[in-house]
């Protein structure tokens, strides 16, 4: 906690950095996303995953201050990036992991909106990806939130859909463009009876309700084939990619072109 703290303090955030992890749309590999996701090489530690990091931040009450500092920080690279390679970004979206602390406190959408403000870039770069969890936890006020969010531009998604509790009636009502199908059902992709019936309900639903859906976890040409024929309109994952940081990032974006 002491050294997150620092870390945050520090300009150059002491260790902690993104990775992003690219997204293609299903039909034709297209680049549309990069995920951008969470590292810290702490000083004594070592490397510690993501949901460590955020577990201690959520512990410390800070959890806020680190979702800001990976605002601020993706944004910055992606100010870079654009002024590098301004072609190799058209029409590909930043996604943004967000816990609950910000949807919470209401503070969201305000440190959104400045921030981009302050980096000169426009709402339809951003996508905030959201867990089931997060949004039980925030209520109400953080659906207006969202919805504020969506009229910015700023996409929404579900992120780990499957492994929360969401009903059907409940998913219409929220303002969110995208489900993210959780890895751990692809995983099961094509053997596991479970998870492909699990798998090509979420499709056909999502289809009905009018939501795009990115399947993360990909790994296998059976993998991309199944979720392709049944309708999954973006796809992540390491048979495509793995998260990287941002010079290998960019120099694997001018493969793809
Ligand atoms: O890359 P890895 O599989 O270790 O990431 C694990 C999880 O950590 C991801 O699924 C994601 O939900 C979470 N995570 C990664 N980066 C961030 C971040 O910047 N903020 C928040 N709140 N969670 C993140
Ligand atoms: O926020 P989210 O839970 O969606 O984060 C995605 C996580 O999944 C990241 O930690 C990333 O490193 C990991 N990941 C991404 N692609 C794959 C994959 O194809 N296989 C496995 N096992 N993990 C992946
Ligand atoms: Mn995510
Ligand atoms: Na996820």
């Amino acid at each position: 906690e002491t050294a997150l703290r620092a870390a945050l303090a520090n300009p150059d955030g002491a260790g902690l950095h993104l990775h992003y992890q690219p997204q293609v749309r299903a039909d034709d590999g297209h680049v549309v996303g990069l995920e951008a996701l969470l590292r810290w090489h702490h000083p004594q530690l070592g490397p510690l995953s993501p949901a460590e990091v955020v577990r201690v931040a959520e512990e410390a009450g800070i959890v806020d201050r680190l979702d800001h500092w990976v605002l601020q920080h993706s944004l910055a690279q992606w100010t870079q990036w654009c002024a590098q390679a301004p072609a190799l970004l058209q029409d590909v979206r930043l996604a943004l992991n967000v816990s609950a602390q910000e949807l919470v406190h209401g503070t969201l959408l305000e440190r959104v909106r400045t921030a981009l403000a302050t980096h000169g870039l426009g709402a339809d770069v951003l996508e905030i990806e959201i867990t089931e969890s997060v949004l039980m936890q925030a209520g109400g006020d953080a659906i207006e939130q969202l919805h504020a969010l969506q009229r910015l531009g700023v996409s929404v998604s579900l992120d780990d859909f499957g492994t929360g509790y969401s009903s059907l009636s409940y998913l219409k009502r929220l303002p969110i463009a995208t489900l993210k199908i959780d890895r751990s059902f692809v995983d099961g992709i094509p053997h596991d009876a479970d998870s492909v019936a699990i798998v090509r309900a979420t499709l056909s639903m999502a289809h009905d309700l009018g939501l795009a859906v990115v399947a993360e976890g990909v790994e296998t040409v059976a993998q991309r084939g199944f979720l392709r024929a049944h309708g999954c309109t973006v796809l992540q994952g390491w048979l495509f990619a793995r998260a990287m940081p941002p010079d290998a990032l960019l120099a694997w974006l001018r493969t793809q072109r």
